[in-house]
């Protein structure tokens, strides 16, 4: 990790971690202070962390997995390897580095509810297993394309985002959708970072949202969601860069202006409200021409959409525009 601002020609592609950009070193001390600081409130420590890595009740869902695979989605690569994907994660809730995944075994993902809510006929607040169970799971193998330019390729298992939004019936005046990640310092000691605008937020367009390859994912790997992936529940738009791809949803809100989203709000110039895969525009700071899979560090060209252009193209009317492209 470089916490410190070096000039982009000084920052190697693969070192790239883009989103930490801001946090400069000394707010990374302040940020160590908090987790300590929260430890001590939160009467627990690392050790403790560690400790719950390992345990766990049964997932009230587990049954429901591994669900039947679509088989409209194929990869042009083999699969990442699981082991790999659960422990390179970018969550920032549990700290700015990709080896999160014992801290994130801190979050409790039961109880859960998701709500859905504003300009919807039918609001709902959901039990999540009762949302899992209702909806048609099902397997699809995605790439999946950080904006830092490492990738993979993943099987999640999931539903339409398009089937949550049909039983909610939205009105005609929503254009965009608003989803939120929990908020809980006493949990997820990245949010002690103050200056971060939590809770983390991101946003589709309806026509995003609608589209055949948006899903809500509950599982990957056959099994239900690792915390460190974003269990319960999370999006997963494989068209564009990663961080849209938000976790651990507690809130769906149907609203008629576009959402200021978390990163949109923490670095306007880098990442943007659209954020579609796209190699012939560069980050302000890299090159987005190709990518590098976790775990085998082969390195492949990006496709524009992530190769999903077959679903999406018709959604953005200007290919040369930019500001879909960041
Ligand atoms: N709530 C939340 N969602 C998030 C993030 C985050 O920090 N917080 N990171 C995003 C980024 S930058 C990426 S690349 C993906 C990583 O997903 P993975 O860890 O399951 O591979 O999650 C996205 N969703
Ligand atoms: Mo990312």
């Amino acid at each position: 990790m470089h916490y410190l601002r070096r000039p982009d020609w000084a920052i190697p592609e693969r070192e790239a971690t883009s989103e930490s950009i801001y946090m400069d070193r000394r707010r990374f001390l302040m940020g160590a202070l908090g987790v300590l600081a929260g430890g001590i409130a939160g009467g627990s420590t690392l050790a403790g962390a560690a400790e719950k890595t390992s345990q766990g009740p049964r997932d009230p869902t587990l049954e429901l997995y591994p669900a039947r695979r679509n088989p409209d989605f194929t990869l042009d690569r083999p699969l990442t390897k699981e082991s790999v994907a659960a422990t390179y994660n970018n969550f920032y809730e549990f700290g700015p580095v990709k080896t999160i995944h014992f801290l994130a075994q801190r979050l409790k993902t039961r109880p859960w509810q998701v709500r859905a809510e504003g300009l919807v006929r039918n609001p709902r607040v959901f039990e999540i297993d009762d949302l899992i169970r209702s909806m048609p799971l099902e397997e699809r193998l995605y790439r999946f394309r950080c904006v830092e330019a490492w990738a993979m390729a993943v099987p999640w298992t999931g539903f339409p985002f398009s089937a949550l939004i049909k039983a909610v019936e939205p009105k005609s005046e929503a254009r965009f959708v608003k989803l939120t990640t929990f908020l809980d310092r006493t949990v997820a000691f990245g949010q002690l970072r103050f200056w971060l605008p939590w809770p983390y937020v991101e946003g589709l367009t309806m026509e995003e949202a609608m589209n055949e390859l948006a899903i809500l994912a509950t599982g990957i790997y056959g099994k239900p969601l690792p915390k460190q992936h974003g269990a319960p529940i999370r999006l997963v738009v494989p068209w564009k860069y990663g961080f849209k791809n938000i976790k651990s949803i507690v809130s769906i809100e149907f609203v008629k202006d576009r959402p200021k989203t978390f990163w949109e709000t923490v670095g306007p110039d880098e990442y943007g409200f659209w954020a579609n895969v796209n190699p012939g525009f560069p980050h302000p700071r890299w090159s987005q021409a190709t990518e590098r899979m976790i775990g085998t560090d082969e390195r492949r060209p990006t496709q524009i959409f992530n190769g999903y252009g077959k679903w999406v193209t018709p959604l953005y009317p200007d290919l040369n525009d930019r500001r879909y492209f960041m």
